[in-house]
């Protein structure tokens, strides 16, 4: 088990595709579990491997109070969305920014689960919302995306003062 370094937006890294996985071997495993490990510690709710500096279509998620329920995600792929709901949303890649976006209510996504078998999940709500934002991520997208220019470059302004803070 290992905790990986997570990617700080505007990182141009985080604007790569990530190529399907194309084999479930030893070193997937690892990596899910790692980014279960590191999503863990960073107390998130999901993590997609584009933040982990890793082009691959892999997630985990766990929605759960208890933290013990990780679900994981390869190759997940959007089949339906529908409906709309709105909520503040955060980012492990870009910290202390929090904002209310628009996603579908309601999705159906396929994926491969660690054996290699086809799945299909129809979620609403936060999980919905959280397979969405990180489907984003793998397509090279993140939530400020969604955002008005002008907040996104208060931002941008906003994160870059922290990061000279804290230098
Ligand atoms: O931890 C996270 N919380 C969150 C809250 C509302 C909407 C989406 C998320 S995902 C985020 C973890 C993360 O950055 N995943 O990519
Ligand atoms: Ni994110």
């Amino acid at each position: 088990m290992a905790l990986l370094p997570i990617l700080r937006f505007p990182d141009a890294r985080l604007r790569k595709t990530a190529r399907p996985v194309a084999e479930i071997d030893a070193a997937t495993r690892q990596l899910a579990a790692d980014m279960g490990e590191t999503m863990y510690e960073a107390s998130g709710i999901g993590l997609a491997a584009t933040q982990v500096d890793v082009q691959r279509r892999l997630v985990v998620i766990d929605i759960s109070e208890e933290r013990n329920h990780l679900r994981i995600f390869v190759n997940p792929q959007l089949r339906s969305a529908e409906g709309a709901q709105t909520g503040e949303e955060g980012c492990l890649t870009v910290p202390g920014i929090y904002d209310k976006v628009e996603r579908a209510e309601r999705v159906t996504v396929d994926y491969l689960d660690l054996d290699g078998k086809p799945q299909s999940l129809v979620a609403e709500g936060l999980l919905a919302v959280c397979l969405q934002h990180e489907i984003d991520h793998l397509d090279g997208k993140v939530f400020v995306d969604h955002l008005s220019q002008l907040k996104q470059s208060r931002i941008k302004a906003k994160l870059a003062k922290q990061a000279r803070v804290t230098a």
